[in-house]
This record gives structure tokens, sequence and C-alpha cells, in this order.
């Protein structure tokens, strides 16, 4: 394999509509990447579909659970699928093209110029770059932001951003196996272990577009989890002197 490898891994939960898009996009990039999916044994056809691609088995692979066991266990999955081979670059990007593949190259090519491990793709560094949310779900995204400062003090605007690319040394020094968060905290948790190894993390600024397609998978108790969750990993991380060991 290529030194500089890079793995994209998404999970999936009922995207047959968007991740035929989602590929073409990704691999006319013309990057040196495979993508990994996680698929949550989908109802409509997603796993069939990416299984059907020519490139399936070559540039796209494809991990089948037999049931919805959350993104923190997917992008776990992924990860050590990708960590057992020689894979340089690791992206997290949602299924759904909300994370535009457009912004992959620029993420890169950022973390290579720094001496950052970590790159994440910000809604919130030039005012708020995200289309067609209701203000609700705008308000409580921002506000969900500003409480992990508050508790978690960690230099990052956007700590609940999905779209991240991790370099592989930066990926091997957390402990996946204990991650403890399933839903939106895991972003939150990735970014904190990082953190706490010393580990530089920087933004790059991004447009977040609504789903056009399907809908969200995500609950308001995952919502509620997150914001318990916080709460537990700073304190896990005042008290346990290994929680962040590997
Ligand atoms: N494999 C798997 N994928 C999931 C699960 N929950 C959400 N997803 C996927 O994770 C990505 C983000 O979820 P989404 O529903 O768009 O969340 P939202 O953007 O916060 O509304 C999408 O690609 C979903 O299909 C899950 O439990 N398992
Ligand atoms: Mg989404």
């Amino acid at each position: 394999m290529e030194k500089e490898k890079i793995l994209i891994v998404i999970p999936t939960l009922n995207e047959r509509e968007n991740i035929p898009r989602l590929i073409k996009s990704v691999l006319a990039l013309g990057l040196d990447l495979d993508i990994m999916f996680i698929d949550d044994n989908s109802t409509d056809g997603t796993a069939e579909f990416i299984k059907s691609c020519p490139e399936y088995g070559k540039q796209l692979f494809l991990i089948e659970r037999p049931g919805k066991l959350g993104l923190g266990t997917a992008y776990v999955d992924g990860f050590l699928w990708g960590l057992a081979k020689e894979y340089k670059y690791f992206f997290e990007m949602d299924g759904d093209m909300s994370h535009s593949p457009e912004y992959v190259p620029g993420m890169l090519q950022y973390l290579k110029r720094s001496n950052a491990g970590c790159v994440v793709g910000s809604r919130y560094v030039n005012g708020v770059s995200v289309i067609n949310w209701p203000l609700l779900r705008l308000i409580i995204s921002y506000f969900a932001n500003v409480y992990v400062k508050l508790i978690l003090n960690m230099p990052v605007i956007d700590s609940t951003s999905g779209f991240v690319v991790y370099d592989r040394d930066a990926l091997s020094s957390i402990p996946l196996q204990r991650v403890l968060s399933n839903g939106y905290s895991f972003q939150i948790e990735m970014k904190f272990r990082l953190y706490k190894k010393h580990t530089r993390i920087i933004e790059f600024p991004i447009i977040f577009y609504e789903r056009v397609s399907g809908r969200s998978k995500l609950s308001k108790k995952v919502t509620l989890e997150a914001f318990f969750k916080v709460v537990f990993i700073k304190l896990l991380s005042l008290l346990s002197l290994t929680w962040n060991l590997k």
C-alpha cells in the first residue's frame, strides 16, 4: 500500500438516496483513497448498492452490522479496520452529503502543512456556515459548542463536527476501544482525548449543507446523552489517571 493512502470512514443507516452521489464525488477527487462504509442493516438497499459498485472490494469497502449500533462504534470499527492496514490519513464523514467532498483536498493539505494531528471541518469559524437548518437546530448546535467549551475548555470551536481528518499517529494514540460515547458526544470525546494528549487540533472552514434526501437518524435522546456525557467525560478525565491510556 502507498505510504500516504487515505481512508474515508462513512457510517450509513438508510442512505441509499445519498450514497451514489457521495461515492461519485469522492472518487472524482482523484486522490489515492479508499472508502469504508459501516452499515447498520439499512433496509433501503444501501449495502446492496455499495456491493454492486464496480469499485467494491477495490476502493470501496463495507462492514455490515446486524442493527443500529450507533455512530461511535461505527467509526471505531472503521478506524480499527484501517489502522490494521497502512492508511496514513483517516477521514470521518457523514453519508448524507452534508459534508461536501470538495473540502477533502483542502483539509488534507492543511493537515499536511501543519504540525497538527487533526483537522476539523468547522461550521463556526467564520460566523455560522450552515445551510437549511431550522433555527432551533442551529441554536442547539451553536450552544452545544459553547457548553462544551465551558466544561471541557479545549481550543476547538466546532467540537461537535463530524467532518474530521486525523493523522495516523494521532488516531492511533486514542484508546478507541475505551471511547464512551456513541452519539453526538463521540465527536466531542475524540477531540477531547486528542487535546489531553497534547495533539494540536486545527479548524478548516466548511459550509455544512443539511441533507436533501432521507432523514436524520440521530434522536433527541442522543442529544441529551451528549449533554450528560460531556460532564461524565470531564469527571473521568479528572478522577481516573488511566481513562486516556491504551
Ligand atoms: N452505521 C450507522 N450509521 C449511523 C447511525 N446513526 C446515524 N448514522 C449515519 O451517520 C451519519 C450522520 O447521521 P445523520 O442522521 O445525518 O445525523 P444528523 O446530521 O445529526 O442529522 C449519516 O450518514 C447516518 O446515516 C448508526 O447508528 N449506525
Ligand atoms: Mg446529517
